[in-house]
């Protein structure tokens, strides 16, 4: 009985080290197992030319961070940083040393180094080897004048200036210093191009530019650019008309005030007209980017709407009634419908000769503050911000680019415009006046 007990005791003993033996082993192979991962990953990150560009150490164990985004969490290794490598070292003596140094960006520079012109963008792309939680900034004399990787920068005035690029990530940053050459240049003060012209109906249209049997959109954007380019004016009709013009120079967003859009405008004689500028991002010479809205004096006001769309009818044939009150039918996204009225001053067709049967415009609509007083319609002006508002030299006329404001109403900051685009804000029209509509005369860079 005496020996069964022991021979019980000692199984239960046993089993007991047994167990032990075994948890111990599973923990080794465990730890094995995820050295060799590690081994593997670390393998894969050389091969693949991927760099630290992060890490953090917590509770003895590392968060690396890599050059394409991905982690690592290393334990059971030893970590060490020198001339920058980060070296992992494992139990069995074998080490794997990766690059963790500041990020790797190559500014190449022309031949003779970047020359530009004054008043046009200077883009410079360096190369950069593609890397998660890097920062860029460019400085010019130590202030940031852009901070991404790509620079897009116009400057005033000719001259030689030194350019810094530096990228910043965990490891350190790397600077690299280019010399610009801008050359001065002499510009027109005024329009160069026209690159659409889409009025309203109104009493000026077809008249102003004239239009044709056979003219086409593009016809009359070429009528409207050799108005614009000879000094002489344009009428954008009714509400939502416009025109979108552009200059062999970018306007400079300087201190103040940058330009203004000339019209006919006088004291009483107020047709504000909308305007957005838009610069060439993707540089290809065209409006074709993100547009930015003047935010003048009405922009914020109850009155005012945004994404006001309103959409024009042709009459099916003119009237018998030389001031036909039912002439041009119009319906807008306001559940609103009227009509623009024919008066016997203008004779013409309103309805842009080269357009089908109907056509939509799109834009801010403002309140009209038109009233009849002591037998007169006044048209008063908005405070500030417009085209066609104020007289041409009245300072309220001025426009600063810093009122721009994006899409959603946020102001931005721009370094300067290519296009500029007009369109009439108001619709309302009187018997004698007939139609707000806002005209376009000409342009003034403030700052050349
Ligand atoms: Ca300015
Ligand atoms: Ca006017
Ligand atoms: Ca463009
Ligand atoms: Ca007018």
């Amino acid at each position: 009985m005496k020996k069964i007990l022991f021979l019980f005791l000692s199984v239960v003993l046993l089993t007991g080290c047994y167990k032990d033996d075994i948890n111990d082993l599973k923990k080794e192979v465990s730890e094995l197992k995820e050295r060799m991962a590690l081994y593997e990953s670390l393998l894969d990150a050389l091969n693949n030319r991927l760099y630290v560009t992060d890490y953090e150490e917590k509770d003895g164990r590392y968060v690396i961070t890599l050059s394409d985004g991905s982690t690592l969490s290393v334990s059971n290794c030893a970590v060490t940083l020198a001339d920058g490598l980060m070296t992992f070292t494992f139990v069995d003596g074998r080490t794997i040393s990766i690059d963790a140094s500041v990020p790797d960006v190559t500014v190449i520079e022309p031949a003779g180094g970047f020359v530009i012109d004054k008043m046009k963008w200077l883009r410079i792309q360096p190369e950069a080897k593609d890397a998660v939680g890097v920062a860029y900034r460019w400085l010019l004399d130590g202030e940031e004048i852009s901070g991404g990787k790509d620079l897009l920068h116009v400057f005033a005035e000719a001259g030689t200036y030194h350019l810094e690029f530096r990228a910043k990530n965990m490891m350190g940053e790397s600077s690299h210093t280019v010399a610009v050459t801008v050359n001065d240049k002499s510009y027109v003060n005024g329009i160069a191009k026209v690159y659409e012209y889409l009025p309203a109906p109104g009493q000026f249209i077809n008249t102003m530019p004239e239009a044709a049997a056979g003219d086409t959109p593009e016809t009359m954007r070429q009528k409207a650019e050799e108005v614009l380019t000879g000094g002489s004016m344009i009428c954008l009709g009714g509400f939502g008309g416009y025109a979108v013009f552009g200059f062999d120079h970018t306007i400079i967003n300087g201190e103040g005030n940058d330009f203004t859009v000339l019209g006919n405008a006088f004291a009483g004689s107020a047709e504000p007209g909308v305007i957005m500028v838009s610069y060439d991002a993707n540089g290809n010479g065209l409006p074709d980017d993100e547009w930015y809205e003047i935010a003048g004096s009405e922009y914020h006001k109850s009155g005012t709407v945004k994404n006001y769309e309103i959409t024009y009818y042709k009459p099916a044939s003119e009237p018998a009634n030389p001031d036909e009150p039912e002439y041009i039918r119009w319906t807008d996204n306001q559940g609103q419908t009227g009509y623009i009225s024919k008066n016997s001053f203008h004779t013409q067709t309103y309805y842009p000769l080269w357009m089908g049967d109907s056509y939509t415009l799109k834009g801010t609509f403002m309140e009209t503050l038109m009233y009849f007083q002591a037998g007169n319609w006044t048209s008063p002006a908005c405070d500030w911000g417009y085209a066609d508002n104020h007289p041409n030299t009245d300072v309220r006329a001025q426009i600063d680019m810093d009122w721009a404001v994006d899409k959603n109403g946020n102001s931005v900051k721009l370094k300067g415009i290519d296009f500029v685009r007009v369109h009439t804000g108001n619709r309302a029209e009187s018997d004698v006046t007939g139609e707000i509509s806002t005209e376009v005369a000409g342009f003034t860079d403030l700052n050349l």
